[in-house]
Parts: C-alpha cells; structure tokens; sequence
C-alpha cells in the first residue's frame, strides 16, 4: 500500500463522570486520532496521550510534534506492505511511544483491510470475546465507592479494579471485602507509593486481590523487586513497562508476577504481541490495559486481547461506561458474559462516524505525498 495521506486530528470527549486516580481527577480526554488514506484504503489509529504529562511523558503536544516532524515524513509516500516496514521507517526515533502507537495503529488497521481480514485475525487472535471489567476511581468515601461498584457489579461487570492513592487504600479494600467477599477484584496505585510503605500493601496482602498494579516509582524495576519477594499478592507493572526488554527485566528480576499490556506505553501493537508472546514463554499471564480510549482505541485493544496469553480481565469497557456517544458505529456493549465481542470485520471492524469525529476534534491537519 502506498501511503498518499495522512490526517491528524486533537481530540477532546467528555466522560460520562469524572475520573480520579493518585494523579489527579480528569473530566475530559485528549487525544490524537491518526486517519491514513492510499490506494482506495483507509486506516484509523488513537494515539492515546494524555493534555498532562502525568501518567506518561507524553502529551497531546509532544506526540503532534514527533509525528509531524518524523514520524509522518518518515511513511508518507512510500510504499509499506507490512507495518514492520514503518518501524524500520522510524527506528531512529527513540521514545514517543505513544505517538508511534498510533500511526502504527492505523497502518496496521489499513493493512489488515487490504488483506481483507480482522485485526484479531491478523493479529493472531483466538477468540471471539475478551474477559473485560472496570476501572473504578477514587470516590469521595468508601461508601460512594462501594456504591459505585454496585452499580458496576450490576452492570455485569465481573472483574473490578480501584484506584488506590496514600490514605485512601486499606480501608477501600477492607470496605469492598465486607460488601462483596467474593468478587475479582484489584487495585491500582498509579505510582504513588514507595518501598518503606510495605505495611499497606501488607495489610492488603490477605484480601485476596487478583494483583496489585505499580505501587511503585513510574520507571521503576528494582524496588518492586524487593517488595514483591515480601507479599504473597502478585504485582502486576503497568507504567514501568515500556517495551519487550523492560518486560524481560521485570520478569527475570521477579519485580512482578503479571504484566499490564497497553500498546501506546509500549509504541505499539507489534511490541505489544511481542511481550505477549514473551510473557506467554515465562508463564506470566497478561491483561489489557486501558487509556479511556475512544472506540477506535478500544477496538484495536480487543483485538490485541484476542491473543491467548491475555488470560486476565482487561480495562477495556463498554463504551457508555466512558462516553455519552462513542465515535464508532457500532459501540462496544458489554456481553452478559462480561466480555466484549471482537469485531470480525476487515480491521478495527467498526466504522468511524463523521459527524462525531468532528465534533469532537479541535484540531486538525493533513500531510498530502506529492
Ligand atoms: O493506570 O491503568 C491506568 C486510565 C488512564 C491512565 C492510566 C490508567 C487508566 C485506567 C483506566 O485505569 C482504564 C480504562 O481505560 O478503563
Ligand atoms: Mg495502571
């Protein structure tokens, strides 16, 4: 496929209610939605930064540079059969994670179309639906959050996960405990804990959560290492993981037991079924991760849990549970099974709506090969 063009575009969706976690409370999302064009195809990516460098060094702004300036002049016009053509493209490029996620994301989405055949499939997916559950946010007391889980629970949400932030931890897990003794349940510290506050995840260490996802620095290896071998809970790493060799090192160092797949962290899907696939080797199971991502993000996610080694529920919801109107048709709709349905269409499988694209996008731009 040769690539003729390339549009960009700075989204910004209201969530459907605002979202807390130790890195502060977000009522919006901002992200970039990569459309490429050639040869009568179409491919659709999200790059799934943030407007705030807090959970990654990227944002709405680096991410629009580094594909303005590189990453695009680096595929427009030229000829790319298989997505490992515009790796080798960018090579150079070190970082930018999730600029290149979602470039890769698109070609992968208009390759796939060529080839007639769903990203899952393309991807080496086996199943048809994905183990999915929900990411709760901090709530004003324990009460709000055993509340809101309820209404999640009722939803048929079979796997829930909280976010954790100092002082706002053991006593959520205990409150959930009494309310719901058996349900799947995990919590997320988004980094905000350091290795001599061992006595939290202790008094949590017989609660009987699936894991407990960074409790530590954000690029850190080591201390989780020294802090897993004291917990009989398993440590899942989600922000210190950004490619293949950060997984390696975390699994051989025994910094965690299980490992967050989020392909913007780690520049993409291809690096995403490679650490799949490594962990897969390990016997380390793998969970989807989640960006809050619009449903072309969300698509390509369940077609990345297709894979067999994502044996975890992942943060891949429904689409109401984030947005009022998702910008594809049709949205994802959770399963009474809590699952999602892979789309079995050619690529992402779902259509992107026009109207609902532009009315939420605030920025735009084109790059044309001549
Ligand atoms: O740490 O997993 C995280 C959302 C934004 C940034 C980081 C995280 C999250 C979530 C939400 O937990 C997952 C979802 O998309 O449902
Ligand atoms: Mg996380």
């Amino acid at each position: 496929m040769r690539i003729e063009r390339i549009e960009i575009r700075h989204t910004r969706m209201e969530l459907v209610a605002s979202f807390e976690t130790s890195m502060g409370v977000e009522t919006h999302e901002e992200h970039i939605i990569v459309r490429v064009d050639g040869e009568g195809l179409t491919g659709w990516g999200e790059s799934a930064v943030s407007a705030t460098p807090y959970y990654s060094s990227e944002t709405v702004g680096t991410a629009w540079h580094v594909l303005r300036e590189f990453l695009i002049p680096a595929v427009l016009g030229r000829r790319v059969s298989a997505v490992g053509d515009a790796l080798a493209s960018w090579a150079k490029v070190r970082g930018h994670r999730m600029a290149k996620a979602g470039l890769e994301a698109a070609l992968w989405d208009a390759l796939a179309k060529a080839k007639g055949v769903s990203l899952s499939k393309m991807l080496g997916g086996t199943r048809d639906r994905v183990a999915v559950g929900v990411s709760v946010g901090l709530q004003k007391s324990p009460e709000a959050l055993v509340h809101k889980v309820g209404t999640y629970l009722a939803e048929g949400y079979r796997r829930i996960k909280i976010k954790i932030a100092p002082g706002r931890d053991v006593e959520l897990v205990k409150a959930l405990r009494r309310a719901y003794p058996n349900i799947l349940l995990q919590v997320d510290a988004n980094s905000a804990y350091a290795l001599n506050d061992i006595g939290v995840f202790r008094a949590m260490d017989d609660a009987g959560l699936l894991l407990i996802e960074q409790p530590l620095g954000y690029e850190d290896i080591y201390d989780h290492s020294k802090l897993q071998r004291e917990l009989k809970t398993a440590l899942c790493l989600d922000e210190s993981i950004h490619s293949l060799a950060d997984a390696r090192a975390a699994l051989e160092l025994r910094s965690c037991r299980i490992i967050n797949v989020k392909p913007g962290r780690v520049g993409g899907l291809s690096e995403s079924a490679a650490i799949h696939d490594y962990c897969a080797s390990m016997s380390a199971p793998v969970w989807h991760g989640g960006m809050l991502e619009s449903g072309i993000g969300r698509a390509a996610n369940v077609a990345l849990a297709s894979l067999s080694n994502f044996t975890l529920p992942g943060d891949i919801s429904a689409s109401k549970r984030y947005y009022k109107q998702d910008i594809v048709e049709p949205e994802f709709v959770l399963n009474p099974d809590s699952t999602l349905t892979v789309p079995a269409g050619p690529g992402i499988g779902v259509a992107v709506l026009p109207d609902r694209l532009a009315a939420v996008t605030v920025r735009r731009e084109e790059f044309e090969s001549v």
